[in-house]
Formats: structure tokens, C-alpha cells, sequence
């Protein structure tokens, strides 16, 4: 086949995008998170149109973020912490109930936190998983066990339906573009502890402002 004139995109460098987002003080650059987030979406699209309702939530999520990055505020978006830190000392938050401030930075990226746990509990199971295991059972139960608590029945069954017909493990590993099913679960293996980081950093400074359930 001809050299395609692209370079072929792989998760590996997706996932390595989430290295960035840590500072070295354990803050989480908005700019990284999102580029990760975009890198994620790609990926989704690639598995097919039925994911087009999923994929199409969280590039509006992330518009609203480039928005707020790219804002006349832009500097008080640089981090999580900063953002928080901002956006709370000037009210621009709704806190119990949706409000003037439905495209707060705070509410916007907590869905997209959310998210990165089913991803982080999704990834490893598809790490441990055999040969012979199915994405799909893989996907519903971390998606059960996070982002489900969080969504209305007809999401929850719009989305238990697209899980239904992702590919097989194999065909799975094979568009994440990272090399042999070993090579896969060994890229896993080193992203899934930056990602996790980045969720567990996240978590910990929403909880401290009481954040965690923002309408
Ligand atoms: C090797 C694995 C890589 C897989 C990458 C897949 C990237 C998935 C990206 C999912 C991003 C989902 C963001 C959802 C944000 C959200 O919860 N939005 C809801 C609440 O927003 P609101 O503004 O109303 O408060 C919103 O209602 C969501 C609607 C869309 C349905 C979301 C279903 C999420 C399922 C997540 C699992 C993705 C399955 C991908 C299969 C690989």
C-alpha cells in the first residue's frame, strides 16, 4: 500500500499527551487536558458514527474550555487550581441549581473529569484483559461503575447501546495504532498511572471546594 501522507495516528501519543498536564507542582494545565481530551475524541471517531452522539458532548465541552483558554481571562484558565480559584472569588459558578453560568469552566471540565474515569477504569481492563475478552462487557462495566451515576436513563441507554457494537479486542487494539497486543498492554501499563494521577489530583481539589456535584 502506498506510504500514506500522514503519519497514522496512534493512542500512544495520545495518552502520552496526559504526561504534559502535570506540573511540577501537581498542577493540571487546561491546555494539556484538552489536547488529550481532542486526541481521545479522534480516536472514537475512528470507531464509527454511532459514537457521533458521545463525541459530539465532549467537543462541545471542550470548545466551551478553549473559549475560557482563549478568553480575555485567558491567564486565570492556565490551571485547574487557577481556574477554580477565579471563577469561585468572582462568582462565575452556578452551585446548586443552573443559573447565569451554564458554560462555567468548573462545571464544564468536571463532565470531562468524570469521563476520565471511565476511561482510567475502561484502559484497565482492557490492560488485564485475555485474549478472548469483550470491549464491550469491558466498557459497560467501568461506564457503570462511574460516568452512569451521573446521566439520565435515556443516555444511559443510548449509550449501553453504541458499547454493543464496539470492535473485538483485536480489531480494538489493532486502530489504536500501538503495535503488537503486548506493546498495547505494556502503553497501558505506563499511561494508566499518569492518568490516574491526573483524575486523582483533579478529584481531590473539586472535593476541597465541593465542586463534585456542580448542576
Ligand atoms: C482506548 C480507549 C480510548 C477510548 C477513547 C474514547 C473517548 C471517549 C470520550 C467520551 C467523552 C464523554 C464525555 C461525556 C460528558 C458527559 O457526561 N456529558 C453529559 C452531561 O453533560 P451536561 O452538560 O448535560 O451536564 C451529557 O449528557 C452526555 C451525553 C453524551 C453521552 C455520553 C456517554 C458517555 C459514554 C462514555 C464512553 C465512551 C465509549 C467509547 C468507547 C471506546
Amino acid at each position: 500500500a502506498p506510504e500514506a501522507p500522514e503519519e497514522k495516528f496512534s493512542l500512544r501519543e495520545v495518552l502520552d499527551t496526559f504526561k504534559l498536564c502535570l506540573s511540577e507542582d501537581k498542577e493540571v494545565y487546561v491546555e494539556h487536558y484538552v489536547a488529550g481530551w481532542r486526541g481521545l475524541i479522534k480516536f472514537l471517531n475512528s470507531l464509527g458514527s454511532v459514537f457521533g452522539f458521545i463525541s459530539k458532548d465532549a467537543v462541545n465541552k471542550i470548545k466551551i474550555l478553549v473559549t475560557h483558554l482563549e478568553g480575555e481571562n485567558s491567564s486565570e484558565y492556565v490551571t485547574v487550581q487557577s481556574m477554580v480559584k477565579y471563577e469561585l472569588e468572582n462568582e462565575l459558578v452556578d452551585l446548586n441549581k443552573r443559573g447565569n453560568h451554564p458554560e462555567s469552566g468548573c462545571r464544564t471540565l468536571l463532565r470531562l473529569h468524570r469521563a476520565l474515569r471511565w476511561l482510567e477504569l475502561f484502559l484497565e481492563r482492557l490492560r488485564t484483559s485475555g485474549e478472548d475478552g469483550k470491549t464491550s462487557v469491558m466498557c459497560a462495566e467501568a461506564y457503570n461503575e462511574s460516568l452512569s451515576q451521573h446521566h439520565p436513563w435515556v443516555v444511559r441507554k443510548a449509550a449501553g447501546m453504541a458499547f454493543c457494537v464496539l470492535p473485538g479486542r483485536p480489531a480494538f487494539f489493532e486502530v489504536m495504532n500501538v503495535g503488537t497486543p503486548e506493546q498495547v498492554v505494556a502503553m497501558l501499563g505506563d499511561a494508566l498511572p499518569l492518568i490516574s494521577e491526573v483524575y486523582q489530583v483533579t478529584e481531590e481539589l473539586y472535593a476541597q471546594h465541593n465542586l463534585l456535584d456542580l448542576p
